[in-house]
């Protein structure tokens, strides 16, 4: 064990530490890896947390336990998702001789169904295990340590608007970390989630991206275009531009799916629900309303509306067969350490 580790280890507590984090949407799209196992993203992208999609997680680290063990939404979890931990813990504490821990994580919002419950997960569990290791990471280091988890997890560090940047080097991942663009108090916005299915996805993002990127002829396009979507997106953020935040993020949802599909085999994430969503939401725009549609790896349907209208758009919504519940959300905050019922910020 090296110097490093050794103090890692030494600085310790086996009391549990609770953490907070928010699930985020991307506005700007994230899909595709240059390296898989680093897991470094292909491109940047730009999203919103959301405080309606929340996770939290009690971690706690004890000597006499001989492996770690994870309780998810009230049900012991073994196999695929427990490893995952595993592994990054010990690539947070840098070794896997490290003492073991007990996860109890429960999510607001159906978990493994589209709804990034990898990101305010790993989001979590980075802030938690920053505090029981007393790691002293900054928000930037803590983003590259959920990235590690998940790429989505480095934005839900932050609250309202966040941009994950995207390094160049395939073998190191010091430039791959998000920021905060604004902060969740900056924009009074929106987003109605319609749950059209609680059931887990056949294919996950990772398999996703990894088949896209070898198999899509669209792939190069997909990578070569993104800078400009972000750059845009910046913009109208700054301006507070809302119908150019929403045509910017119909786009780059679209073109994430169009390149999806376009795989072989082709993805698709959506069901009969979803289509009729969207058509929904674009008859809803020709008569005046402003709402724009964005989809994740999964057949749910996210809407980004103004607060004035969204009495409006969550009826439209809810006319649509198949919708089994409206998710409203508005911007939330960023990953935060639990204390005594009361959220602690630890500015860095
Ligand atoms: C995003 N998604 O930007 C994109 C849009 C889904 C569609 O990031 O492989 O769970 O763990 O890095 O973060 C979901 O993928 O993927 C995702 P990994 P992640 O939000």
């Amino acid at each position: 064990m090296n110097s490093k580790r050794k103090k890692i280890i030494a600085d310790f507590t086996q009391n549990p530490v609770t953490a907070q984090a928010y699930a985020n949407i991307a506005l700007i799209k994230y899909w595709g890896k240059r390296s898989v196992e680093l897991n470094l993203p292909a491109v940047g992208s730009i999203s919103l947390t959301l405080d309606a999609l929340k996770t939290t997680t009690t971690l706690q680290f004890d000597e006499s336990l001989e492996s770690d063990t994870l309780h998810l939404d009230h049900r012991n979890v073994a196999g695929k998702p427990l490893e995952r931990i595993t592994q990054f813990l010990d690539t947070a504490v840098q070794t896997g001789d490290r003492p073991k821990a007990k996860i109890v994580s429960s999510n607001s919002f159906p978990t493994g169904a589209g709804l990034a419950s990898s990101a305010s997960g790993f989001a979590a569990l980075a802030v938690a295990v920053n505090e029981a290791m007393n790691l002293h990471l900054t928000k930037e280091e803590l983003s590259i340590l959920a990235r590690q988890g998940s790429g989505s997890a480095a934005r839900s560090i932050y609250g309202g608007f966040a941009e994950m940047m995207c390094g160049t080097s395939l073998d190191d991942d010091q430039d791959d970390f998000a920021i905060q663009l604004e902060d969740e108090s900056y924009w009074d916005l929106r987003l109605l989630i319609a749950v059209t299915s609680t059931d887990k996805k056949e294919t996950g993002s990772t398999e996703g991206m990894v088949r896209t990127a070898k198999s899509s002829p669209f792939y190069t396009g997909w990578v070569e275009s993104q800078q400009a979507d972000l750059d845009e997106m910046r913009r109208a953020i700054k301006k507070k531009n809302f119908a150019k935040v929403g045509e910017l993020t119909e786009h780059s949802c679209f073109k994430m799916h169009g390149l999806a599909m376009s795989g072989r085999p082709p993805l698709l994430y959506w069901n009969g629900a979803t289509t009729e969503m969207i058509h929904t939401i674009w008859n809803l725009r020709t008569k005046g309303t402003a709402a724009y549609i964005t989809m994740d790896a999964g057949p749910q349907v996210k809407v980004l509306c103004q607060p004035g209208n969204s009495e409006l758009v969550k009826q439209a919504m809810l006319s649509v067969k198949g919708v089994k519940q409206i998710i409203e959300a508005k911007p939330g905050p960023g990953a935060a350490i639990v204390t005594d019922n009361q959220i602690k910020v630890k500015n860095s």
